[in-house]
Protein backbone atom coordinates (compact mmCIF):
# COMPACT_ATOMS: atom_id res chain seq x y z
CA UNK A 1 0.00 0.00 0.00
CA UNK A 2 1.56 3.35 -0.67
CA UNK A 3 2.88 5.89 1.90
CA UNK A 4 -0.51 7.91 0.80
CA UNK A 5 -3.08 5.86 1.78
CA UNK A 6 -0.90 6.09 5.63
CA UNK A 7 -1.08 9.92 5.09
CA UNK A 8 -4.92 10.02 4.40
CA UNK A 9 -5.83 7.89 7.03
CA UNK A 10 -3.28 9.93 9.79
CA UNK A 11 -5.09 13.10 8.47
CA UNK A 12 -8.16 11.55 8.85
CA UNK A 13 -7.61 11.14 12.16
CA UNK A 14 -6.14 14.11 13.46
CA UNK A 15 -2.46 12.32 14.16
CA UNK A 16 -0.57 15.85 13.77
CA UNK A 17 2.76 14.12 15.24
CA UNK A 18 2.78 11.10 12.70
CA UNK A 19 1.58 13.19 9.05
CA UNK A 20 5.02 15.01 8.61
CA UNK A 21 7.24 11.54 8.93
CA UNK A 22 4.84 10.13 6.57
CA UNK A 23 4.75 12.46 4.40
CA UNK A 24 8.39 12.59 4.03
CA UNK A 25 7.79 8.97 3.56
CA UNK A 26 5.66 9.28 0.90
CA UNK A 27 8.35 11.59 -1.09
CA UNK A 28 11.22 8.88 -0.54
CA UNK A 29 8.81 6.34 -2.05
CA UNK A 30 8.52 8.56 -5.34
CA UNK A 31 5.59 10.37 -4.99
CA UNK A 32 5.22 13.84 -6.33
CA UNK A 33 4.85 16.91 -4.04
CA UNK A 34 1.01 17.82 -5.43
CA UNK A 35 -0.01 14.23 -5.21
CA UNK A 36 0.38 14.38 -1.95
CA UNK A 37 -1.20 17.40 -0.90
CA UNK A 38 -4.06 16.52 -3.29
CA UNK A 39 -4.62 13.37 -1.14
CA UNK A 40 -4.05 15.94 2.01
CA UNK A 41 -7.08 18.17 0.25
CA UNK A 42 -9.09 15.07 -0.31
CA UNK A 43 -9.27 13.58 3.10
CA UNK A 44 -10.15 17.12 3.97
CA UNK A 45 -13.34 16.93 2.22
CA UNK A 46 -13.87 13.49 3.45
CA UNK A 47 -13.95 15.14 7.34
CA UNK A 48 -16.22 18.08 5.95
CA UNK A 49 -18.56 15.51 4.84
CA UNK A 50 -18.70 13.63 8.29
CA UNK A 51 -18.71 16.67 10.28
CA UNK A 52 -22.39 16.92 8.13
CA UNK A 53 -23.15 13.67 9.08
CA UNK A 54 -23.10 14.48 12.79
CA UNK A 55 -20.11 11.49 12.71
CA UNK A 56 -17.38 13.82 14.21
CA UNK A 57 -17.41 17.37 15.70
CA UNK A 58 -15.57 20.61 15.97
CA UNK A 59 -12.44 19.46 17.57
CA UNK A 60 -12.03 16.33 15.28
CA UNK A 61 -12.21 18.78 12.42
CA UNK A 62 -9.26 20.91 14.12
CA UNK A 63 -7.37 18.06 14.63
CA UNK A 64 -7.48 16.73 11.13
CA UNK A 65 -6.55 20.28 9.61
CA UNK A 66 -3.66 20.73 12.60
CA UNK A 67 -2.35 17.47 11.09
CA UNK A 68 -3.01 18.27 7.28
CA UNK A 69 -1.01 21.91 8.29
CA UNK A 70 2.11 19.91 9.58
CA UNK A 71 2.02 17.79 6.58
CA UNK A 72 1.86 20.94 4.08
CA UNK A 73 5.10 22.54 6.33
CA UNK A 74 7.07 19.39 4.74
CA UNK A 75 5.64 19.82 1.07
CA UNK A 76 6.28 23.48 1.37
CA UNK A 77 10.16 24.08 0.41
CA UNK A 78 9.03 22.15 -2.91
CA UNK A 79 6.81 24.52 -4.18
CA UNK A 80 9.03 26.92 -3.22
CA UNK A 81 9.52 29.59 -7.08
CA UNK A 82 12.19 29.93 -8.53
CA UNK A 83 11.31 32.95 -9.69
CA UNK A 84 13.68 36.06 -9.25
CA UNK A 85 12.05 39.13 -10.49
CA UNK A 86 8.85 39.88 -8.41
CA UNK A 87 5.66 40.78 -9.68
CA UNK A 88 4.71 43.02 -6.73
CA UNK A 89 2.95 42.33 -3.20
CA UNK A 90 -0.09 39.90 -2.88
CA UNK A 91 -1.75 40.88 0.20
CA UNK A 92 -3.65 37.62 1.28
CA UNK A 93 -6.38 36.95 3.92
CA UNK A 94 -9.34 35.33 5.05
CA UNK A 95 -12.28 37.48 5.25
CA UNK A 96 -14.02 38.75 8.64
CA UNK A 97 -15.73 36.03 10.52
CA UNK A 98 -13.66 32.96 9.10
CA UNK A 99 -11.43 31.27 10.98
CA UNK A 100 -10.48 28.66 8.02
CA UNK A 101 -6.76 29.26 6.85
CA UNK A 102 -5.46 25.56 5.06
CA UNK A 103 -7.03 27.02 1.85
CA UNK A 104 -5.82 30.20 2.07
CA UNK A 105 -1.96 29.44 3.47
CA UNK A 106 -1.70 26.75 0.40
CA UNK A 107 -2.98 29.47 -1.85
CA UNK A 108 -0.64 32.25 -0.23
CA UNK A 109 2.28 29.34 -1.16
CA UNK A 110 1.43 28.81 -4.72
CA UNK A 111 1.01 32.84 -5.64
CA UNK A 112 4.23 33.12 -3.50
CA UNK A 113 6.39 31.06 -5.48
CA UNK A 114 5.11 32.64 -8.98
CA UNK A 115 7.35 35.67 -7.61
CA UNK A 116 5.28 37.93 -5.59
CA UNK A 117 6.03 38.97 -1.96
CA UNK A 118 3.37 37.47 -0.07
CA UNK A 119 1.31 40.15 2.87
CA UNK A 120 -0.51 37.23 4.91
CA UNK A 121 -2.69 39.35 7.28
CA UNK A 122 -4.41 35.67 8.28
CA UNK A 123 -8.18 34.98 9.51
CA UNK A 124 -11.51 37.02 10.36
CA UNK A 125 -9.18 40.12 8.34
CA UNK A 126 -12.05 43.11 8.53
CA UNK A 127 -12.37 45.16 5.20
CA UNK A 128 -10.46 48.15 6.95
CA UNK A 129 -7.45 45.97 7.70
CA UNK A 130 -7.15 44.96 3.93
CA UNK A 131 -7.42 48.65 2.84
CA UNK A 132 -4.89 49.61 5.75
CA UNK A 133 -2.26 46.95 4.07
CA UNK A 134 -2.13 47.98 0.57
CA UNK A 135 -1.50 51.49 2.07
CA UNK A 136 1.25 49.76 4.86
CA UNK A 137 2.94 48.27 1.94
CA UNK A 138 5.10 49.00 -1.68
CA UNK A 139 3.62 47.96 -4.86
CA UNK A 140 0.84 45.87 -4.10
CA UNK A 141 -0.40 44.05 -7.37
CA UNK A 142 -2.96 41.72 -5.74
CA UNK A 143 -5.52 41.25 -3.33
CA UNK A 144 -6.18 38.09 -2.50
CA UNK A 145 -9.37 36.89 -0.68
CA UNK A 146 -10.10 34.04 0.78
CA UNK A 147 -14.01 32.86 2.35
CA UNK A 148 -15.09 29.48 3.11
CA UNK A 149 -18.33 30.30 4.96
CA UNK A 150 -21.69 30.83 3.11
CA UNK A 151 -22.42 33.38 6.17
CA UNK A 152 -19.21 35.14 5.79
CA UNK A 153 -19.55 35.94 1.66
CA UNK A 154 -21.25 38.99 2.76
CA UNK A 155 -17.99 40.12 4.55
CA UNK A 156 -16.40 39.34 0.65
CA UNK A 157 -18.19 41.66 -0.45
CA UNK A 158 -18.32 44.26 1.82
CA UNK A 159 -14.64 43.94 1.46
CA UNK A 160 -13.92 44.25 -2.09
CA UNK A 161 -16.36 47.35 -2.06
CA UNK A 162 -14.35 48.68 0.42
CA UNK A 163 -10.88 48.02 -1.48
CA UNK A 164 -13.01 49.97 -4.81
CA UNK A 165 -14.17 53.07 -2.63
CA UNK A 166 -10.50 53.08 -1.30
CA UNK A 167 -9.41 55.55 -3.36
CA UNK A 168 -6.23 53.65 -3.91
CA UNK A 169 -5.20 52.23 -7.09
CA UNK A 170 -2.93 49.90 -8.93
CA UNK A 171 -3.84 46.37 -7.68
CA UNK A 172 -6.83 43.72 -8.75
CA UNK A 173 -8.36 41.54 -6.12
CA UNK A 174 -9.18 37.99 -6.47
CA UNK A 175 -11.71 35.92 -4.31
CA UNK A 176 -11.75 32.34 -3.73
CA UNK A 177 -13.18 29.25 -1.57
CA UNK A 178 -15.72 26.56 -1.38
CA UNK A 179 -18.34 28.68 -1.40
CA UNK A 180 -17.41 31.42 -3.62
CA UNK A 181 -18.32 30.94 -7.68
CA UNK A 182 -17.27 33.14 -10.99
CA UNK A 183 -20.54 34.16 -10.80
CA UNK A 184 -20.44 35.49 -7.58
CA UNK A 185 -17.12 37.03 -7.86
CA UNK A 186 -18.12 39.26 -10.95
CA UNK A 187 -21.76 39.98 -8.83
CA UNK A 188 -19.64 41.91 -5.90
CA UNK A 189 -17.25 43.46 -8.45
CA UNK A 190 -14.23 41.32 -7.89
CA UNK A 191 -11.27 41.09 -10.84
CA UNK A 192 -10.93 37.81 -10.70
CA UNK A 193 -11.77 34.13 -9.42
CA UNK A 194 -9.83 30.54 -8.95
CA UNK A 195 -11.69 27.83 -7.93
CA UNK A 196 -8.34 26.06 -6.52
CA UNK A 197 -4.19 27.46 -5.13
CA UNK A 198 -3.25 26.61 -8.62
CA UNK A 199 -4.96 28.68 -10.26
CA UNK A 200 -5.18 31.34 -8.19
CA UNK A 201 -1.28 31.57 -8.77
CA UNK A 202 -2.04 31.95 -12.88
CA UNK A 203 -5.04 34.50 -12.27
CA UNK A 204 -2.58 36.29 -10.33
CA UNK A 205 0.26 36.12 -12.51
CA UNK A 206 -2.37 37.08 -15.30
CA UNK A 207 -4.05 40.10 -13.44
CA UNK A 208 -0.89 41.30 -12.68
CA UNK A 209 0.99 41.47 -15.72
CO1 LIG B 1 -15.16 24.37 9.15
N1 LIG B 1 -16.61 24.34 7.88
N2 LIG B 1 -16.27 25.33 10.43
N3 LIG B 1 -13.66 24.21 10.34
N4 LIG B 1 -14.40 23.19 7.88
C1 LIG B 1 -16.32 23.81 6.54
C2 LIG B 1 -15.88 24.90 5.59
C3 LIG B 1 -17.73 23.17 6.16
C4 LIG B 1 -17.96 23.07 4.64
C5 LIG B 1 -17.87 21.80 6.86
C6 LIG B 1 -19.19 21.15 6.57
O1 LIG B 1 -20.20 21.52 7.17
N5 LIG B 1 -19.22 20.17 5.67
C7 LIG B 1 -18.71 24.16 6.88
C8 LIG B 1 -19.12 25.40 6.09
C9 LIG B 1 -20.52 25.31 5.57
C10 LIG B 1 -20.83 26.53 4.77
O2 LIG B 1 -20.80 27.61 5.27
N6 LIG B 1 -21.12 26.31 3.51
C11 LIG B 1 -17.88 24.53 8.11
C12 LIG B 1 -18.44 25.03 9.32
C13 LIG B 1 -19.95 25.04 9.39
C14 LIG B 1 -17.64 25.46 10.39
C15 LIG B 1 -18.11 26.04 11.73
C16 LIG B 1 -19.27 27.05 11.63
C17 LIG B 1 -18.45 24.84 12.64
C18 LIG B 1 -19.02 25.18 13.99
O3 LIG B 1 -18.41 25.86 14.76
N7 LIG B 1 -20.23 24.71 14.21
C19 LIG B 1 -16.83 26.71 12.26
C20 LIG B 1 -16.69 28.17 11.78
C21 LIG B 1 -15.54 28.86 12.47
C22 LIG B 1 -15.24 30.19 11.79
O4 LIG B 1 -14.56 30.23 10.80
N8 LIG B 1 -15.79 31.28 12.32
C23 LIG B 1 -15.79 25.86 11.59
C24 LIG B 1 -14.54 25.62 12.14
C25 LIG B 1 -13.57 24.83 11.58
C26 LIG B 1 -12.26 24.47 12.27
C27 LIG B 1 -11.66 25.65 13.03
C28 LIG B 1 -12.53 23.34 13.23
C29 LIG B 1 -11.41 23.94 11.06
C30 LIG B 1 -10.52 25.01 10.39
C31 LIG B 1 -9.10 24.99 10.89
C32 LIG B 1 -8.19 25.80 10.02
O5 LIG B 1 -8.48 26.17 8.88
N9 LIG B 1 -7.04 26.11 10.59
C33 LIG B 1 -12.49 23.56 10.05
C34 LIG B 1 -12.27 22.70 8.94
C35 LIG B 1 -10.95 21.98 8.90
C36 LIG B 1 -13.23 22.54 7.90
C37 LIG B 1 -13.17 21.60 6.68
C38 LIG B 1 -13.42 20.18 7.19
C39 LIG B 1 -11.92 21.58 5.88
C40 LIG B 1 -11.49 22.96 5.34
C41 LIG B 1 -10.14 22.81 4.67
O6 LIG B 1 -9.14 23.17 5.26
N10 LIG B 1 -10.13 22.20 3.44
C42 LIG B 1 -14.36 22.17 5.81
C43 LIG B 1 -15.05 21.10 4.97
C44 LIG B 1 -14.71 21.17 3.53
O7 LIG B 1 -14.00 22.03 3.06
N11 LIG B 1 -15.27 20.27 2.78
C45 LIG B 1 -15.13 22.97 6.78
C46 LIG B 1 -8.90 21.93 2.72
C47 LIG B 1 -8.50 23.18 1.93
C48 LIG B 1 -7.25 22.89 1.13
O8 LIG B 1 -9.55 23.47 1.03
O9 LIG B 1 -10.13 25.61 2.23
O10 LIG B 1 -11.60 24.74 0.34
P1 LIG B 1 -10.25 24.91 0.95
O11 LIG B 1 -9.33 25.70 -0.08
C49 LIG B 1 -9.23 25.36 -1.44
C50 LIG B 1 -10.25 26.10 -2.34
O12 LIG B 1 -11.44 26.46 -1.66
C51 LIG B 1 -9.48 27.24 -2.88
O13 LIG B 1 -8.14 26.75 -2.96
C52 LIG B 1 -7.88 25.88 -1.87
C53 LIG B 1 -6.89 24.82 -2.27
O14 LIG B 1 -6.97 24.40 -3.58
N12 LIG B 1 -9.40 28.52 -2.19
C54 LIG B 1 -9.13 29.65 -2.90
C55 LIG B 1 -9.47 28.85 -0.90
N13 LIG B 1 -9.26 30.15 -0.73
C56 LIG B 1 -9.04 30.68 -1.95
C57 LIG B 1 -8.75 31.99 -2.35
C58 LIG B 1 -8.55 32.21 -3.72
C59 LIG B 1 -8.66 31.20 -4.65
C60 LIG B 1 -8.94 29.89 -4.26
O15 LIG B 1 -8.26 33.43 -4.22
C61 LIG B 1 -7.95 34.47 -3.35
Amino acid sequence: MSKIEDVKAMVDAGKAKLVPGLVQEALTEGNAAKDILQAMVDTMRVVGDKFSAGEIFVPEMLMAAKAMSKGVDVLKPLFAGQSTSSLGTCIIGTVEGDLHDIGKNLVSMMIGSAGFDMVDLGVDVSATKFVEAIKENKNVSIVACSGLLTTTMTKMQETVQALKASGLTGFKVIVGGAPVSAEFAASIGADGFAPDAGSAAVKAVELAK
